[in-house]
């Protein structure tokens, strides 16, 4: 593709951005309703950030090349599913669970695909619930179902991932095999606090004495 097609296609590719705004938009309602709505009534929400992120057009191109994707919209549409990415990070693994059912029983949600790298880390120690959702989106003329990608981890999983994120970047794929070897090493300790902190939540959770209010035991978590 030469250079004015290229720009070309930047240009139409900005356009059909906005449909993916809109999605992220919604579904950012949707999951602050949840987290408002769980914090007022339970004393708690297992919702602790959310931020979302638009792919930009550079960013997809660049994507559907190393994926082999031909540059046509459509295409791009069907193959790229993560232009619009939502992350909400939470305090234990089984908020994830928690979260995800939250949000795919929502009846205009449609789940696409599930990437489980929480039951099933990546080599390199990766861990997150990744959800590939398609949400309709009611434009003027149109309604369309645009797909939003949801990642959910915990908190220790997120701060491992945003440090390899930037490792990554910085030696450009080629991370030294010494530095591949310490972050698999970090993603085992972060996992292990993990667990021994949803083991101790649950043993706050189970000593809790019958009508005592959840705000008087999540205070100490
Ligand atoms: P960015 O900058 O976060 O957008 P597929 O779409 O299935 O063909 P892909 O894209 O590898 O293949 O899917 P996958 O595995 O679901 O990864 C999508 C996103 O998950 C990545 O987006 C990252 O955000 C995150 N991710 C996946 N693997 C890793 C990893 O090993 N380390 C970190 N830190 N993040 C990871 P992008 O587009 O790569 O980047």
């Amino acid at each position: 593709m030469g250079l004015v097609e290229r720009r070309q296609l930047k240009i139409e590719l900005a356009r059909f951005m906005l449909s993916y705004k809109f999605a992220t938009d919604e579904m950012m309602t949707k999951i602050n309703i949840l987290k408002e709505e769980f914090a007022s009534i339970h004393d708690y929400s297992p919702i602790e950030h959310v931020n979302s992120r638009l792919k930009s057009p550079e960013g997809i191109l660049n994507k559907a090349n190393r994926k082999g994707c031909p540059l046509s919209l459509p295409d791009i549409r069907a193959q790229i599913q993560d232009i619009a990415g939502i992350r909400i990070t939470c305090s234990f693994i089984s908020d994830i669970y928690r979260i995800r059912d939250m949000l795919t029983r929502q009846q205009d949600v449609t789940v696409l695909e599930v990437k489980d790298y929480v039951a099933s880390p990546k080599g390199n120690g990766y861990k997150s619930l990744h959800l590939i959702v398609a949400i309709p989106v009611f434009m003027s003329d149109r309604v369309e179902p645009v797909t939003v990608e949801i990642q959910i981890r915990t908190v220790a999983m997120d701060f491992w991932a945003s440090l390899e994120h930037k490792i990554y970047y910085k030696y450009r794929g080629a991370v030294p095999v010494d530095l591949v070897f310490d972050l698999k090493q970090a993603a085992d300790v972060a996992n292990r606090l993990d667990v021994k902190m949803e083991r101790l939540h649950d043993q706050v959770l189970a000593l809790k004495p019958a009508g005592e209010a959840d705000s008087d035991l999540l205070s100490i978590t």
